[in-house]
Formats: structure tokens, sequence, C-alpha cells
């Protein structure tokens, strides 16, 4: 693409500017249509200033999502490098799903600026306004089936460090994986297996961050939150996404090498609610009892009257200071 060849020379010589004519010669197209393209690359929010005498320099990148800066901001080795990027998808799983069957690589990624219907566990709704980072990533790690699951585990703890290193954010982790600030969700995780058994076991990460929203673009019945509420300022998706990636490639490689205790360790210092009571909601049933930490294959222990009992699927009730459970 022009614009990106563009964009590497004017990256190349930042501190600098760079004559028309020479992105031309380089390139081999007209002075015009380098000029038609930077007007395209500043509606993206490039911003590239422009003398008559001295000709472009790049003086800052979109906080937006936008491939050209993504892959700028990579520092992985292999997540995130086949980007598929749209404006508009109905669900990034669902695509990263269609993309797995048609042979899709190993962290190759799906990013919608915004989802009609993105969905989470069960088939639940999640909302998926402009400015949030919607992206599904698809894996093909060196593991069993059974282990490939800890990914959602793991995903969550790569999460909460991201948003630690970027922004200094303390997010604790409610099991399986929802990621809360203060008491409120702000990005949820959700985990597809595709494929079969005993093939290479393909796995699809959903993540979804509410980042550069305001908290009144969800459903006001929502118990959740959105980064730029709590930073009071837009953050760069790019570089977020960068992030999570570079996160969690580690754990996936540190997966690879059967780190499964380390991962329970890392994932229980970051969790809420453990030694505490909480409430377990498994369809109509209510479960109430200590939460006494997660098994090696990620499920929640319960110490209830009746002994204790382990959960692989339902949802958590954390207790409040008041003593009401949300
Ligand atoms: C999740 O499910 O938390 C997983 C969410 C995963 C979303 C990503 S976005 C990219 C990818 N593409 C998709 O289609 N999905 C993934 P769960 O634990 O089941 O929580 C769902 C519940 O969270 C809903 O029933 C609502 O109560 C609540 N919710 C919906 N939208 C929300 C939002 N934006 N922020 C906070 N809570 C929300």
């Amino acid at each position: 693409m022009v614009s990106h060849e563009i964009l590497n020379i004017l990256a190349a010589n930042s501190e600098d500017y760079v004559s028309g004519e020479r992105i031309s010669q380089q390139l081999h197209v007209t002075r015009a249509a380098i000029w038609k393209q930077i007007k395209v690359l500043k509606e993206e929010g490039f911003e590239i200033e422009g003398q008559t005498k001295n000709g472009y320099r790049l003086m800052g990148t979109p906080l937006s999502l936008n491939e050209w800066a993504l892959k700028q901001a990579l520092t992985t080795t292999s997540l995130g490098y086949a980007i598929d990027l749209e404006d508009e998808l109905v669900s990034t799983n669902a695509r990263s799903k269609e993309l797995a069957r048609q042979g899709g690589v190993h962290g190759q990624i799906v990013l919608a600026k915004h989802q009609s219907a993105g969905r989470g566990r069960l088939q639940r709704q999640w909302e998926s306004p402009r400015g949030g980072l919607w992206m599904s990533v698809l894996l093909r790690p060196n593991l069993s089936l059974a282990d490939a699951s800890k990914l959602t585990l793991a995903a969550s703890v790569a999460i909460v460090d991201a948003l630690r290193e970027l922004f200094q954010l303390s997010i604790g982790i409610k099991w399986p994986n929802d990621l809360i600030f203060n008491g409120q969700k702000i990005a949820g995780i959700l985990g597809e297996v595709v494929g079969e058994w005993n093939a290479v076991q393909t796995l699809i990460l959903g993540i979804g961050i509410n980042a550069n929203f305001p908290r009144e673009q969800l459903n006001t019945s929502l118990n959740a939150t959105t980064l730029h509420e709590i930073l009071g300022y837009e953050v760069n998706l790019n570089v977020l996404a960068a992030g999570i990636l570079k996160h969690l490639e580690n754990q996936v490689i540190s997966l690879e090498k059967k780190a499964f205790e380390e991962l329970r360790s890392n994932w229980s210092e970051r969790a809420l609610g453990l030694g505490e009571e909480v409430r377990i909601l498994r369809g109509e049933q209510v479960f109430q009892g200590i939460f006494k930490g997660i098994s090696i294959d990620g499920e929640l222990i319960l110490e209830t009257e009746d002994g204790e009992k382990i959960f692989t699927a339902g949802e958590v009730q954390l207790r409040s200071k008041e003593g009401k459970y949300f």
C-alpha cells in the first residue's frame, strides 16, 4: 500500500522533513498522488506537518486502531502480524473462527472498531461501541485440548499485566475471567475452541476492553466502567493492543513449557474474593461458601457447609464491605 510506504519513509526520517519529490521518486508515483495519500492519512489521525519548502514530517500517529500504527507498536515475535482490521463486524470471534477454518495462522488477529453483535459466554450480548478494543487472537499453540483451555486464564493475567504496565491500573480478576476495576467490569474474555480433538488445537481468544468511550455509552443496567472514565483521557489503542499481545505471547510460551503452577499462582495473586465468602450461580442454583482457590485446570474450589465443591462454569458473586453480593 502506498500510504504505508509513505509512512515508512516518514517514520525512518522522523527527525527531518522529507520532500514530496524524494517520496515520489522513491515510490514511483506522482507528487499529486503523494499529496492525496497524505490527506487521507491525516484524516485517519496521523499528524503530518507539511511545509512547502521542506516537505513532510510525521509528528504523531492515531490513537484509534490503525494497521500500520499497530504493526509499529508490536514487540512480539509471533502474535499480531497478520491483521484483519475492519470498521464494523458482527463479532471478531465469529470472523476469527471463519479465518481459522480457512487456515488462518497462529497469531492472526481480528479487530473491529465496532461490533454489531459482540458476544460473551453462553451467547450473552457484549456491548461494543466505537472506541473500545474488540480483538480476537487465533492461537494454534503446542498444547493438548485440556491445557489449551488454560489460555483463557492466562489471557486474564496478560490483560491485568498490560493495563498495569501501561496505565498503572490495578485490575482484579473475577473467576473465571472478568476483569474488574473498583467493583466494575472493564473487560471480558471469550475463549472458544475450534476444530477437532487430536488435531492441532485452535483456540480463539476474544478480548473486549472498554477503552475510549464514556461509560454512558453502555447500558445503565451494567456494572461497568471504561478506561476513559477512569483515566480521563483517550488511550492509544494500537499501543494497548500491542501491550496485551506481548503479555499474551509470554503466557502462551510459558504454558507450552508446562508452567501450570506458575499460571495458577499468577492468576491467584490477581484474583478477587480469594479466601472470602462468595456465591456461585449455576443455572437456577446458588451455592455459598469460601472461595478456596482454583485447581490446576482453573476450576473454582468452594468450601461449603456440605464440603468442598468444584465448579467448571458459573457466575461468581463477590461480597461487598456492606455485605451485599455483586
Ligand atoms: C465476557 O462474557 O465477558 C466475554 C466478553 C468478550 C467480548 C469480546 S470483544 C471481542 C470478541 N468478539 C466477541 O464477540 N466477543 C469477544 P461474560 O462473562 O458472559 O459477560 C457478559 C456479560 O457482561 C453480559 O451479560 C453483560 O451483563 C455484561 N456486559 C456486556 N457488555 C459489557 C461491556 N461492554 N462492559 C462490561 N460488561 C458488559
